[in-house]
């Protein structure tokens, strides 16, 4: 374990250290919340270390979200917004650069802490929800005229499912590396069944039907903050996977983790199901900032994105699980199983509830 303490002296952060520790719940980065006493105010900061086995070049990383940072405050400044909450501020370090490298090679990067403000894991009420769509939705929005072909490609193939299918499960089933495949040949079987589901928007971009966009590719509801007093969405973080992608991308992954009636990684399959309420405010939310850009087969395929995206998730836990545990982090033993049988009851919920899905967006498209 690094000493955080000294990683800090390498931010031009103001006051003295308070306090720093562990923060948040994302499964790819470590997060420190540091807490400065600024001749008797409080600033707070976030530092994270990227996530070296995700992340391979993390200069041209830092670029992109420097470059869609400093996009988004421009356009949140002209419509007359606060670009210092509504974006990610980054801070450098002492030497002026985006990221500072530790002796052991770790990179750790720096943002002002949005303050007075709160994250989710789940939702408790529609309207908390439809938020996070708004946020969602604006943030494509805002990005529609950024120069797409000046991103770099952080992880490229990230939502193309068939290639994951391919390239990643089939080996995890057939290498077995971790040897638990036999604690998991129903989830698999679960997979294969569906594999038909892998290529349908993949084919639907190579006929010109579906258009890339500037797109977060990462929606998940603990990846905007709220302000704590007024639950209003403030600001969309984690911009690791900004990248060109599908418009269905971003909205079907905030589907499959917030319109969810349990958490992510739930052991008790019963609790697991699609809310169709929390569904259709999430819509209306997106819709709201993003609907008059989208094409009529990306609306046709708002429904089906939601369940392909919770397929999706669920197929990488598996092969998480069936590798060893190397990408997610992972709280106990079995949590990757555990997160993909959660993902797959939620699909096959959702299987049943599809007409109606397609109903609710239909009708919110006539209003
Ligand atoms: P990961 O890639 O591991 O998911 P995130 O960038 O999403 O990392 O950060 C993890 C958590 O830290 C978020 O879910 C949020 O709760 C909190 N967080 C991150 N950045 C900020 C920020 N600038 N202000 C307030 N909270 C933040
Ligand atoms: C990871 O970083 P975080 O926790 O917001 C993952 C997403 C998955 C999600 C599942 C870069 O998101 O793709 O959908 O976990 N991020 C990356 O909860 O792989
Ligand atoms: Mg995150």
């Amino acid at each position: 374990m690094e000493n955080i303490n000294e990683i800090l002296e390498n931010f031009k952060f103001k006051g003295d250290l308070i306090d720093c520790s562990v923060y948040g719940s994302g499964h790819i980065n470590v997060t420190y919340l540091a807490v400065y006493n600024n001749n008797g105010k409080e600033e707070k900061y976030i530092v994270q270390k990227i996530n070296p086995n995700v992340f391979k070049n993390i200069e041209k990383l830092m670029d992109n979200i420097f470059a869609v940072t400093s996009y988004l405050r421009e356009e949140i400044r002209k419509a007359g917004g606060d670009e210092n909450r509504e974006t990610l501020h980054f801070i450098k370090t002492v030497n002026g650069d985006k990221f500072y490298v530790s002796e052991d090679g770790s990179c750790y990067r720096a943002y002002i802490f949005v303050s007075d403000s709160v994250s989710y894991n789940s939702v408790d009420n529609a309207e908390l929800f439809k938020q996070s769509g708004v946020a969602f939705g604006k943030f494509q929005r805002l990005l529609a005229d950024f120069p797409a072909d000046t991103l770099y490609e952080t992880l490229p193939e990230f939502h193309n499912t068939k290639h994951r299918f391919e390239t990643e499960f089939t080996p995890a089933v057939n290498n077995n590396l971790s040897g638990r495949k036999e604690n998991c040949e129903k989830e698999i079987d679960f997979v294969m069944n569906r594999k038909a589901y892998c290529s349908r928007l993949v084919d639907l971009i190579k006929e010109g039907k579906l258009p890339l966009r500037v797109t977060h590719n990462d929606t998940k509801l603990n990846n905007v903050i709220f302000d704590k007093e007024s639950d209003k969405a403030i600001c969309v973080i984690d911009l690791d996977t900004v990248m060109p992608g599908l418009a269905l991308y971003d909205f079907g992954d905030s589907i499959r983790f917030g319109a969810n009636t349990a958490v992510e990684d739930e052991k008790d399959l019963s609790k697991v199901s699609i809310n169709l309420d929390y569904f259709k405010a999430y819509a209306d939310g997106f819709l709201s900032q993003a609907g008059e850009s989208l094409n009529q087969c990306e609306i046709d395929n708002l429904a089906f994105a939601s369940l392909l995206m919770t397929f999706e998730c669920g197929m990488r836990f598996l092969t998480d699980y069936l590798n060893g545990d190397t990408y997610f982090k992972t709280a106990y033993p079995e949590h990757n199983l555990v997160r993909a049988k959660d993902q797959f009851a939620l699909v096959a919920d959702m299987e049943k509830h599809m007409k109606e899905m397609e109903q609710i967006i239909s009708d919110l498209v006539k209003q």
